[in-house]
């Protein structure tokens, strides 16, 4: 599928509120997992026909100042001998839910930022048939309105950070401080629908990172690379979960070790890989990474995406992208029982989407050191399904709601009553200010699911995609 989107540009606005696009490079890479799927081909252009003998279009943006005030205990900036500049923070998968409302927090917080994106993401909507509930801006859209609202500048490269030679020139011309990448397929049903989807997640998530890091080595070796992995990784194991490493003494002997990997999905074995790679090259080439084991994700709205609605967040509730409890507010929004899977004692640390853009904060601010794997795990409270469905379903009746709760067959291999007790005491110790799970906060949330709940289309909420039935043959019909 990422030779659908090879051709890749540009975009970097000068700080005149003016925007240059540089000519889509028309050098094109093939992919070596393309995934045949006819029907769904739909080639992204950048441009228009009619734009294909312009060299640069300019967009103006006006510029009317607003600035958010920024925490005093962290600085954006780097100090050069008497110098100081704000830190360059490059941002993979700076069009997607975190990486969207990171990218205008950091802006704010006047870090530089540019962001890298294939916008893939968009794609997979497009082939599903599935959409944010949210109506979202184009990347660009969204980007000139950031400049209109705040002056500030967000830099643009699209393209496929599997393309080394795109990933390169983005490398070369941002000369980052720090990377953050959020740039791969998230989701676990999606890795489990077919053969193709399998090898596209894993290819997509593992190579782009083995690029990132090559990337890092030749062109940024002081860069400090931030990589959202998961607490997925982990599985269910019947004992506490550390933060990346478990002293363990055997046989009379102590040793500190990463700790065990039992993931449940093609997408989340990916991103063990991609641990393994990263704790590889930290020893071998002194690369210096954070790996934020990322629980679920909650909530839409962050300082900054309020402030406009093109700079709206997307929020997803079908069931290949939509997250639990995002789900469960929106079901409970247009009347649809509450699917909880199996017997929903499945439990897994979650956070708020502003908790998010606070840890990266803070990971950026208090980097590793060079050839450091350092490991936070990146959640706030820990629920069970049961947990979230009673949560929604007594917010729910406050605002008037009838919350039913359905029980539906476990389309998923995983364990439903087990013990879960991980640790998260890293990113509080950096500073951390957790928003929780309060009344308030899931009123609001049902409030916003509310608001648009009539572009929710109900034939995408039910789960569509069984662990145990995945096949070899491309599934082609919508999901
Ligand atoms: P998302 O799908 O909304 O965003 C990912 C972005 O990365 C998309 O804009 C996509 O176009 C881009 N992308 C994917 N492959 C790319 C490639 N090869 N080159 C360039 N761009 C590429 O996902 P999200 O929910 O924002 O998740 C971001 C990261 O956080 C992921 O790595 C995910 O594993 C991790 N994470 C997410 C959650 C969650 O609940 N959303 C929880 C834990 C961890
Ligand atoms: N679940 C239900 N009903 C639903 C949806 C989910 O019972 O309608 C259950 C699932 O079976 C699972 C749990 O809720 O046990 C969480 O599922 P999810 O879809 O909310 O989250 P998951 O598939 O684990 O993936 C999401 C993100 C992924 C991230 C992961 C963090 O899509 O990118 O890595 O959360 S974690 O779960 O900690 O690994």
């Amino acid at each position: 599928m990422a030779h659908l989107l090879s051709a890749y540009c540009t975009v970097n606005p000068s700080p005149l509120t003016k925007a240059y696009y540089k000519p889509v490079d028309q050098r094109s890479t093939i992919c070596h997992n393309s995934i045949p799927f006819r029907r769904y081909e739909s080639h992204i252009s950048l441009r228009s026909p009619k734009e294909k003998h312009q060299r640069h279009h300019i967009i103006c943006a006006s510029a009317a100042h607003k600035v958010v005030s920024q925490p005093d205990s962290v600085s954006p900036h780097i100090s050069n001998g008497s110098t100081s500049k704000p830190k360059k923070v490059m941002i993979i998968g700076g069009d997607g839910y975190c990486g969207w409302a990171t990218a205008l927090h950091l802006s704010n917080k006047n870090y530089e930022v540019a962001i890298v994106d294939s916008l893939v993401r968009r794609l997979f909507d497009h082939q599903l048939g599935l959409n944010s509930l949210t109506p979202i801006a184009s990347i660009h859209d969204r980007i000139r309105r950031w400049k209109s609202l705040t002056g500030k500048t967000i830099q643009l490269h699209i393209g496929d950070i599997c393309d080394f030679e795109f990933l390169t020139e983005a490398f070369k011309s941002f000369e980052p401080d720090a990377v953050v990448h959020f740039g791969e397929q998230r989701s676990a049903p999606y890795s489990m629908i077919d053969r193709s989807r399998a090898v596209f997640t894993q290819h997509n998530n593992v190579i782009g990172t083995l690029n990132v890091l090559f990337a890092i080595k030749e062109f940024s070796n002081e860069c400090h690379l931030v990589k959202l992995g998961t607490m997925g990784e982990y599985g269910t194991p019947n004992i506490d979960i550390e933060e990346g490493y478990i002293t363990i003494t055997h046989n009379g002997r102590t040793d500190t070790l990463p700790y065990p990997k039992q993931a449940s999905s093609f997408y989340h074995l990916s991103k063990v890989h991609d641990s393994n790679n990263i704790a590889f090259t930290c020893k071998a080439w002194g690369i210096r990474a954070t790996d934020l084991n990322q629980g679920v994700v909650y909530g839409v709205r962050t300082d900054e995406t309020e402030m406009h609605e093109e700079l709206c967040n997307r929020l997803d509730y079908d069931g290949v992208f939509g997250t639990a409890l995002n789900r469960f507010c929106v079901q409970a929004a247009v009347g649809h029982p509450l699917t909880v899977y199996g017997k929903g004692g499945q439990t897994r640390g979650y956070l708020d989407i502003r908790d998010t853009v606070q840890c990266v904060e803070l990971a950026i601010a208090n980097p590793a050191n060079p050839g450091e794997f350092r490991v936070f795990n990146q959640f706030t409270e820990q629920f069970s399904v049961n947990d979230l469905a009673g949560l929604v379903t007594t917010a729910g009746k406050k605002l008037g709601l009838d919350v039913q709760t359905m029980s539906v067959p476990n389309p998923r291999v995983e364990a439903e009553e087990h013990y879960y007790n991980a640790k998260h005491t890293k990113l509080v110790e950096l500073g951390l200010r957790p928003h929780l799970l309060s009344d308030s906060l899931l009123d609001s949330l049902l409030n916003f699911a509310v608001q648009f709940r009539d572009s929710v289309d109900k034939q995408q909420i039910m789960p569509s995609v069984s662990w145990k039935k995945i096949g070899a043959k491309p599934r082609t019909v919508a999901i």
